[in-house]
């Protein structure tokens, strides 16, 4: 055996190595996730039915051997989060729309009406189908008029995470919520099977505070970041059991931004987008995965640690909502001046933001009708000052039978206590003298 031969050797024997580091601890979560599995009574069928929090699967009818489903464009008066309603445009009065679900090689009919005041289309993003089929207003067919009812006839050939939308007057459309999700599973089950599968589409408008309808119009300043068209504190959480096998397929028709969606509390690999799996030997770790307009990502990921995990777009404007935007920049401004001279002419007026934008949600500051506070919702240590793209992933011991309200109640000594000064001195902590800046 010469010296590269032998390196070869060593290498594959490495690679063994960390092989079977991985199948002892996955066959401990599959054991875990297997308990779970037991415990919980499973849907009928050839796979697990993904669940669209705060949203719903479109209903398919077997006819002759051909599903057959209805979508219906139409306004809807849609609740971006108690508090705030527009007058938004979805279908089967939701946004996002039903998701669509179904198995590779399946015969699908998807009739569309449209209920909209302008003509609109459906394209299945994604997906490998008779051009005709495409959705493309002018390119593939004439758009289905107001009050007209289409009918498009797919096979999806391949199993996958994809979406829906308009091509017609896209600007309008999307902006105004009109977008879906559609799962293809596959005809044999592909890679490990997971306990719970989840569709997020990631979206956002401009909601003007106190306007009825999100602005199609704007560009940059969108101020309502949504999970399934919520925003926190609308958006369901993610209950799940420990050591189970999750999989959250995420889709993006922002009409402006990509959002990288991070988790807490978990390490997560993307096996697919809307192009097809990811080869296990691409897929690489990560704590945030970034979801482009007009794509999905789907990640799987099994939790080890019991708790409430924050689960949010990075993007710091996009967990804050309406009254975030549009201020100017006061921190470490003198502001006692300002409000003696204000307080003149607005009694009640109050500077914000001279020592940073923290607990803004929790202030009991008056806002104006159908709007949203700055940030956030209530938790169990005060106020989450995340708000717009933001929800938790609850990962339970029980999670059938946890309440999907309720929080995780730590451990005694498994939280930051606050230090007094014998203990600090005892560690060898001082506090330097204070920077002027
Ligand atoms: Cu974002």
């Amino acid at each position: 055996m010469n010296r590269r031969d032998f390196m070869h050797l060593g290498s594959l024997g490495a690679g063994a190595a960390l092989l079977t580091r991985g199948a002892t601890a996955d066959a401990q979560v599959t054991a875990a996730g297997a308990a779970a599995r037991a415990a919980r009574p499973r849907a009928a069928g050839p796979y697990l039915p993904v669940t669209t929090p705060n949203g719903a699967t479109l209903p398919l009818r077997d006819v002759g051997g051909v599903k057959v489903g209805h979508l219906v464009a139409e306004a809807v008066d849609h609740e971006f989060a108690p508090g705030l309603r527009a007058q938004c445009w979805g279908y089967n009065g939701g946004t996002p729309g039903p998701t669509i679900e179904c198995v590779e090689g399946d015969r699908l009919r998807i009739y569309v009406t449209n209920r909209l005041p302008e003509p609109t289309t459906v394209h299945w993003h994604g997906l490998i189908i008779p051009n005709g089929m495409d959705g493309v207003s002018g390119l593939t067919q004439p758009p289905i008029a107001v009050g007209e009812t289409m009918v498009y006839e797919i096979v999806p050939k391949y199993p996958g995470t994809f979406m829906y939308h308009p091509h017609y007057d896209e600007m309008t459309q999307i902006a105004l919520g009109m977008a879906g999700m559609f799962v293809v599973h596959p005809k044999r089950p592909r890679g490990p099977a997971v306990d719970r599968d989840f569709v997020l589409m990631t979206h956002e408008f401009r909601v003007a505070v106190g306007a009825r309808r999100p602005d199609p119009n704007e560009m940059k300043d969108f101020n309502v970041l949504t999970f399934n068209s919520k925003a926190y504190p609308g958006t369901a959480p993610l209950v799940v059991g420990k050591g189970e096998r999750v999989r959250i397929r995420f889709g993006n028709l922002s009409p402006m931004d990509h959002h990288p969606v991070h988790i807490h509390g978990v390490t997560f690999k993307v096996t697919a987008t809307d192009g097809g799996y990811v080869p296990e030997s691409a897929q690489v770790p990560e704590t945030t995965v970034l979801v482009p307009v007009g794509s999905t990502r789907v990640i799987e990921l099994v939790p080890e640690e019991l708790g409430d995990w924050a689960m949010h777009c990075h993007m710091t404007h996009h967990i804050m909502t309406q009254m975030g935007h549009g201020l100017p920049p006061m921190v470490g401004v003198d502001t006692k001046q300002l409000e003696q001279r204000m307080g003149r002419v607005m009694p009640a007026y109050m500077p914000m933001g001279s020592s940073g934008m923290g607990n803004m949600g929790e202030m009991q500051m008056p806002i104006p009708p159908n709007s949203l506070p700055m940030k956030g919702g209530k938790g169990p240590f005060g106020s989450i000052d995340m708000g717009g793209m933001f929800t938790v992933l609850k990962v339970r011991q029980d999670p059938d039978h946890a309440d999907p309200a309720g929080w995780y109640a730590q451990p005694p000594g498994t939280a930051p206590t606050r230090a007094d000064a014998a203990r600090m001195k005892a560690d060898g902590i001082e506090l330097p003298p204070p920077r002027r800046p």
